[in-house]
């Protein structure tokens, strides 16, 4: 019986989860249910009590969250390099990195809703600006690490931080993270190119 991912094709830390399956042959193992967490008519909280994409349904019933839980459980279904470095310093890098790219996501979700799903004359220009500050100095950290990225097959922390990436792009298209920072948009655009990612590209 296969693994049932509450999915969606837009959420970035859904994202994450099919790219880290995919990278440590796990893939087959996957199946996709179709979920909107925006929907109310959907049944996700009966998954998720917090209604949020990605949760993943075990084969004894057992639904795991968020995406940092899902991922760690990915890595106990295989023998391959870990997601995750069990041991030293790398693996402390690793966990960090994992969370600033994930950060990076929490900042640009709720800039989105900001932008895009509150009503307009509820805009909080302040609180914008607050999330997009965050996401410029979570780059610029990501930047000065862009070396520790490379490595195949990668690891969380390559992972997140491609999700990451792609998900500035998706999302906030005219706004140009790459030109202060060259080693971080070179590692991307060879990440971006592997299968994991180019089967994952968001649309919608
Ligand atoms: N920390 C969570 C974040 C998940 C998350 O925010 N997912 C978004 C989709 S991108 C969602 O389901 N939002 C619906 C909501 O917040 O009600 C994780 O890593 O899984």
């Amino acid at each position: 019986m296969p693994l049932t991912l509450r999915h969606s094709p837009t959420s970035p830390y859904v994202r994450k989860v099919v790219v880290a399956a995919a990278e440590r042959g796990l893939a087959d193992r996957l199946a996709f249910q179709g979920t909107n967490p925006w929907d109310p008519a959907d049944d996700l909280p009966g998954d998720n009590p917090l209604g949020k994409v990605p949760a993943l349904k075990l084969e004894d019933g057992t639904v795991l969250y968020d995406s940092p839980v899902i991922v760690r459980y990915l890595d106990s279904l295989h023998d391959g390099p870990p997601l995750f470095p069990r041991d030293g310093a790398r693996r402390w890098w690793v966990e960090r990195t994992h969370a600033l790219a994930d950060g990076i996501l929490d900042a640009g979700v709720t800039r989105l809703i900001e932008n895009v799903r509150r009503p307009k004359e509820l805009y909080w220009a302040d609180w914008d600006a607050r999330q997009k500050a965050k996401i410029d100095r979570a780059l610029d950290a990501l930047a000065l690490d862009a070396e520790q990225l490379a490595g195949d097959p990668p690891d969380i922390a390559a992972i997140a931080a491609g999700c990451a990436l792609g998900y500035l792009d998706f999302r906030f298209p005219g706004e140009d993270w790459r030109a202060s920072r060259p080693d971080l948009a070179a590692w991307y655009a060879g990440f971006a190119d592997r299968p994991s990612m180019q089967d994952t590209v968001p649309k919608g």
